[in-house]
């Protein structure tokens, strides 16, 4: 329900859902936040000049997900002519909260801390939700419409991979990779 702000509903042409929760129509889920728990430790990475990017795009969070690495920057922008309130709800980072009008300039944010994950909020708009994954490494991936992740590029050794999702709970495999070696991991999720 998003009648409390016109302009919001203006960029929709028909009814939207919650994405948590959500899942695929061949049954898989998207917006699992995939990523590698334990065994980087020993490895220092530096961090991306990049920034990640999310978008507030007819009051609702582009992506819905994402994945960042400690000390990245984060651009906050907004596409929306109404005003945002962004208010990210850490427990081991600093909690902020700001408006952003329309054509606003980008915030630009960054995390000091790993943190899974990071729920944020808009104060403005109390359905809009996303999700932040800070990490200390960059083995991370978040699914997509077809339910699948890569995570690339991990040295050989034993890890823990986690499979995030906002309502189904997490769960943990452990993996053996070889050098230049391929493995694939199945996390099945049931709803509660
Ligand atoms: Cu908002």
């Amino acid at each position: 329900m998003m009648d409390q702000d016109p302009v919001c509903v203006q960029k929709h042409s028909g009814a939207v859902y919650p994405e948590d929760g959500e899942m695929n129509s061949n049954g898989t889920l998207p917006n699992v936040f995939v990523y590698v728990k334990e065994g980087a430790e020993k490895y220092t990475f530096s961090t991306p000049s990049e920034p990640v990017v999310l978008d507030q795009n007819g009051c609702v969070y582009k992506p819905h997900v994402l994945g960042i690495q400690v000390g990245q920057d984060l651009h906050i922008i907004s596409s929306d002519p109404t005003t945002h309130n962004i208010h990210p709800m850490p427990k081991n980072n600093r909690e902020w909260n700001e408006s952003q009008g329309p054509g606003a300039a980008p915030l630009e944010k960054k995390f000091a801390r790993s943190e899974i994950m990071i729920p944020v909020k808009c104060n403005q708009h109390p359905w809009m939700r996303a999700y932040v994954g800070v990490t200390k490494n960059p083995f991370f991936s978040v699914t997509g419409s077809d339910g699948t992740f890569t995570i690339k590029g991990l040295p050989p050794g034993d890890y823990t991979v986690e499979a995030w999702t906002a309502t189904y709970g997490t769960q943990e495999q452990k993996v053996t990779v070889g050098s230049k070696e391929t493995k694939t991991l199945d996390f099945a999720f049931k709803p509660s």
